[in-house]
């Protein structure tokens, strides 16, 4: 009799690296044997007892490990416990991530805006060019003598935000920030990386062509007279769940922010010196990104207190603005990223007094609203090339991203799903698979590097399986990867482009009890609280900065496990 396969067995669905650790979930509680059997043969390779039940620290559930990192031979297998029954097939092979590393980077292709997406390089995801972003109004609240309000500029390009059409400054800083990062902790690695699209053929690396186009359109959001950033370029509201060629809505740049200036400052000085040695390609982009960058800073130091706050906004201008706020309640972390990046670039000693004031007192991760764990990074990683000082402020960053390593890792022997990530209820909120699944995976990677301790590795490892579904609700949340993975993303370009399939390599936000969204979750158990329909945007969207994040940490442990 053949036992009916059960998706109760949790694991990752891209599946393990021979010399790695191997780890499945039983999303339920049994005691006893467990057997991993070859797929054609049926053959038992290997045969191990599951632990003892481990329970949820914020539901009733309990799951089983089953754990067999003994098994190194390459082979496609699946689990078999007799009263439960078999699990779906799984694959111990090289390379694991590197299909899933190229689709997460060329979903930032997939994303461009003001373009023709080409089937050469997207297959049947191409379509015609839409938002060319060329006629932009001036909002009101942007106004000045120059370029009075309803007046045109033209600001082409970037990449789409999210699941919406419109294009912000602070989540293209920040995003922008990570993938630079990522090019400097791992050079030679993306230069290896070639994903297909248009200037691919040139001699710079995939990546940072790709995030040349974002970068082009930021310059062209700082305003030539004075310096400073718009907040966003946005329609009043947000566009329906249409094509980018049917959108009808006038684009309008909304005022200026010190936190769309600061994360614009420090991005372009990363950018400066990144782009530096790629002239022949891209001729003085790294010293004008450099004097954009000078000139942003120098705008936030007279406009301290510009926050942006639309509620204020819009009780002031016309016409009324209801799209993403990316809302700051203070810029002292985006002055602090700024700051270090102009220093690590320029080596300026005018900067050091802002790193200094306000550098942390411990490792933040880095998300939109709080950038200062990308200057802790950047900090850490230029640490050879700072002096006295600043050098010794790089040792105290290393020590407080290893000082939250840590802290992550006590207790993780009994976490239900093996993995530091997903044991407190608080892991769970708008965008977490990324904010924090991605981020604390990341911070793993930073402390492997500077200690050259596995442990942190293979933590980083863990919370990847959790992301690729050995976790609560079985979900692979990544497009178009794994046996289950979201079908309707809140993804505008995906919806309405007439293909089943998602665009691919998208990581959607995940698991969020606060439905923000209004939908109707299966569960609001914070770490099932999840809901693939097109609805969904608070569980369900995609987005850029989660993006960079989630490009990031695969890459890196691509970089690092590949052979
Ligand atoms: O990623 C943002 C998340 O941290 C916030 O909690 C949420 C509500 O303000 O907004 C998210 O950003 C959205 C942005 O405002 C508009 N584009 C879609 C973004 C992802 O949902």
């Amino acid at each position: 009799i053949n036992p009916p396969v059960n998706e109760l067995y949790r694991f990752n669905q891209l599946g393990f690296y021979p010399s790695e650790e191997k780890i499945a979930v039983l999303d339920t509680v049994v005691s006893g044997p467990f057997y991993i059997k070859e797929l054609n043969s049926g053959k038992v390779v290997y045969e191990g007892l599951v632990s003892q039940p481990r329970l949820s620290a914020f539901s009733e559930k309990e799951t089983v490990v089953i754990p067999f990192s003994q098994l190194r031979t390459k082979g496609t297998y699946f689990i078999e416990i007799p009263e439960v029954g078999k699990s779906l097939p799984f694959e111990i092979k090289d390379s694991l991530f590197s299909s899933l590393s190229k689709a997460s980077l060329k979903a930032f292709y997939l994303q461009r805006s003001g373009t023709a997406i080409e089937a050469e390089f997207a297959g049947k995801w191409e379509r015609p060019a839409g938002h060319p972003d060329t006629l932009v109004r001036i909002h009101p609240s942007a106004a000045t003598a120059v370029r009075p309000a309803e007046s045109l500029i033209s600001s082409p390009k970037g990449w789409y935000d999210a699941g919406d059409y419109n294009k912000y400054i602070v989540n293209s800083g920040f995003t922008v920030g990570i993938l630079l990062s990522l090019y400097e902790d791992y050079p030679q690695y993306a230069q290896s990386v070639s994903v297909q699209i248009p200037e691919s053929a040139n001699q710079t690396p995939d990546l940072l062509d790709e995030i040349w186009w974002n970068l082009e359109w930021m310059l062209s959001m700082q305003d030539p007279s004075d310096g400073g950033v718009y907040h966003k370029l946005t329609t009043p509201s947000f566009e329906g769940m249409i094509k980018p060629t049917e959108c009808k809505q006038p684009r309008y740049v909304i005022e200026k922010s010190v936190t769309a200036t600061l994360d614009f400052a420090a991005s372009m000085a990363q950018a400066s010196r990144v782009f530096a040695p790629f002239e022949k390609d891209y001729p003085e982009v790294s010293q004008k990104m450099l004097q954009a960058s000078i000139r942003a800073f120098n705008w936030a130091l007279q406009h301290p207190d510009a926050l942006y706050n639309q509620r204020k906004m819009n009780a002031n201008f016309k016409p009324a603005v209801s799209t993403g706020g990316y809302e700051d309640r203070s810029a002292t972390d985006e002055f602090f990223w700024a700051a270090t990046e102009l220093y690590i670039t320029t080596g300026n000693d005018k900067y050091t007094s802002y790193v200094k004031e306000y550098l942390p007192e411990s490792f933040i991760l880095p998300v939109w609203g709080n950038v200062s764990g990308l200057a802790q990074m950047s900090l850490i990683r230029h640490r050879d090339k700072l002096e006295k000082e600043m050098g010794s402020l790089s040792d105290s960053a290393g020590k407080q991203l290893i000082n939250y390593a840590d802290s992550c890792l006590a207790g993780v022997e009994l976490a239900p799903y093996a993995a530091a990530y997903g044991r407190s209820s608080k892991d769970f909120f708008w965008g977490c698979n990324s904010d924090k699944a991605s981020n604390q995976g990341i911070a793993f990677l930073y402390a492997y590097r500077l200690t050259n301790d596995r442990r942190y590795l293979t933590n980083a490892l863990h919370s990847m399986d959790y992301l690729l579904g050995r976790n609560a609700t079985g979900y692979c949340y990544v497009t178009g990867f794994g046996h289950k993975s979201p079908l309707n993303p809140h993804h505008r370009l995906a919806a309405s482009d007439g293909i089943d399939e998602p665009l691919p390599g998208f990581l959607v936000g995940g698991p969020n009890p606060g439905k923000q969204d209004g939908c109707e979750y299966p569960s609001l158990v914070p770490d099932e609280a999840y809901i693939d329909i097109l609805p969904s945007y608070a569980s369900n969207e995609i987005a850029i900065n989660w993006q960079g994040m989630f490009t990031y940490y695969v890459m890196a442990l691509d970089a690092t496990l590949r052979d």
